[in-house]
């Protein structure tokens, strides 16, 4: 059974992660708009990942006895800068998720709740994997700078790399 501390606890995460997803379908929708078709499915994925990663919180509160709240929607960015703010801003969110879960990490130990301890490990590989991709693409991003050509490759990419993330999503679930 999880405590009430805990309880709440993961279910911020059900928010954050709800929002997460609406964050990047938000840049997904704009990408799409800009005829960044790569960009654009690569965050569409992105953003069914951060659904995914809210249900399976839903799901485990609910099993451990808890009540996993589905969140409000609040309207994310309509427009953004430039596809290099766009992944900046991806990066710095996962940061943001990645210092989430190490806090829920932090409560399971002083709670001694080993199973939620275990069931968050998941979290924990998935936030280095997050960062480390938001990272490099934002390295990419910055060496093409302002040349319209390279963007046009790195968009070419970025489809390539969202079959891939869906094909690894699928295979999740
Ligand atoms: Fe749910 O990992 Fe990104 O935010």
């Amino acid at each position: 059974m999880l405590s009430t501390k805990l309880s709440a606890a993961l279910n911020k995460q059900i928010q954050f992660e709800g929002s997460s997803s609406q964050y990047y379908l938000a840049m997904a929708s704009w990408a799409e708009t800009q005829g960044l078709n790569g960009v654009s499915a690569f965050l569409y994925t992105h953003a069914d990942e951060e659904r995914m990663h809210m249900l399976k919180l839903i799901k485990f509160v609910n099993e451990r006895g808890g009540h996993g709240i589905v969140p409000t929607l609040t309207q994310p960015p309509v427009t953004f800068k430039s596809v290099k703010s766009v992944f900046e801003e991806v990066l710095k969110h996962e940061m943001k998720v990645t210092a989430e879960i190490n806090n829920l990490v932090e409560i399971t130990l002083k709670e001694k709740d080993y199973t939620t301890h275990n069931f968050l490990q998941w979290y924990v590989s998935e936030q280095l994997e997050e960062e480390a991709l938001a990272r490099k693409i934002v390295d990419k991003l910055k060496l093409i700078g302002d040349d319209k050509g390279g963007l046009y490759f790195f968009d070419r990419d970025m489809e390539v790399m969202a079959q891939g993330e869906s094909k690894a999503e699928e295979k999740t679930k």
